[in-house]
């Protein structure tokens, strides 16, 4: 884990730089907060279970592309689209797939932009590539994500349908708010 905990900082290292530059050029927090998390094994375990992987090094290298894993938090639902393209310009890190949660969320109402990234390291000596998952969202999905994965999605279906059809109406509700709000800054804010 200590290899994707050094990717992992390293990467946020360089959000945070971009983060400030932006704050610069912006005059305001584009990025308004970056988090970050090593998986648990417990969670890399169930997560490779699930998708029916053989539990081994090999399965968890190639196929488990989250281990590190950084959020992204803009302040406004449209920042998400600028920093998306000033990633994909980071000269310090490959490309190596994208999912926009945003355009089509997810049945649950979760929405953000994932990247998987590669980030170039030493490992004894060697040139080594670890795997990073990027997310990017909005204050206001972040709000949203961080409350139905404590009360839904690590529950493993333990919610009542009733409840889970609320959280899809709220992540609704929350991703109306998060137009309209946007939408105001930029007729009253110009930059
Ligand atoms: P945790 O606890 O956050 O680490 P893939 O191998 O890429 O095809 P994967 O990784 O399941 O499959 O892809 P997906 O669906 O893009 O999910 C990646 C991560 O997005 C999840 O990691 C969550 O962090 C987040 N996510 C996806 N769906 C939801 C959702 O419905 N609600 C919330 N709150 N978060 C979601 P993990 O490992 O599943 O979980």
């Amino acid at each position: 884990m200590g290899i994707y905990d050094q990717a992992r900082g390293q990467l946020t290292f360089q959000l945070e730089m971009l983060k400030e530059a932006l704050k610069q050029y912006c005059k305001y927090d584009v990025i308004n907060n970056i988090t970050s998390r090593i998986k648990s094994p417990e969670s890399i375990i169930n997560k490779m279970k699930k998708k029916n992987y053989g539990i081994n090094y090999q399965n968890l290298i190639e196929n488990i592309n989250d281990i590190a894993g950084i959020r992204v938090i803009c302040t406004f639902k449209d920042d998400i689209e600028r920093v998306k393209q000033l990633i994909r310009r980071m000269q310090t890190i490959e490309i190596l797939n994208e999912k926009d949660y945003i355009k089509k969320p997810k049945k649950s109402g979760y929405s953000a932009y994932h990247i998987i990234v590669e980030v170039p390291m030493k490992y004894e000596g060697q040139d080594i590539y670890v795997k990073a998952e990027i997310q990017i969202c909005s204050m206001a999905m972040n709000f949203w994500s961080t409350a139905e994965h404590k009360i839904k999605y690590k529950t493993k279906g333990k919610l009542s349908k009733l409840d889970s059809k609320k959280l899809e109406i709220y992540a609704k509700i929350i991703n109306e708010l998060d137009e309209k709000i946007k939408e105001m800054y930029r007729k009253n804010i110009r930059i």
